[in-house]
């Protein structure tokens, strides 16, 4: 898919699965809100991919998924689907 850019409508509905899973509001995904993020998007994932996914999508390794980290993730697996 070379089409990456996203409709204001996707990054609004990004945004607002990504303030749904931050349950303390911290603005980030922290890794237990990635678990929980996980189980609910693909309860079958395994742990050890779970900290693999993780490491993959937090590109800058600050143990922490932002906005800009999960709408890139977001916008990849919604061409999976
Ligand atoms: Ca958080
Ligand atoms: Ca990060």
């Amino acid at each position: 898919m070379s089409e990456k850019a996203l409709s204001p409508e996707k990054i609004a509905e990004a945004r607002k699965e990504f303030d749904f899973f931050d349950t303390d509001g911290s603005g980030e995904i922290g890794f237990r809100e990635f678990i929980e993020l996980l189980t609910v998007l693909s309860p079958k994932t395994k742990a050890s991919h779970v900290k693999e996914g993780f490491g993959l999508i937090d590109k800058n390794s600050d143990g922490s998924i932002d906005f800009e980290e999960f709408l890139e993730w977001w916008q990849q697996s919604w061409w999976e689907y």
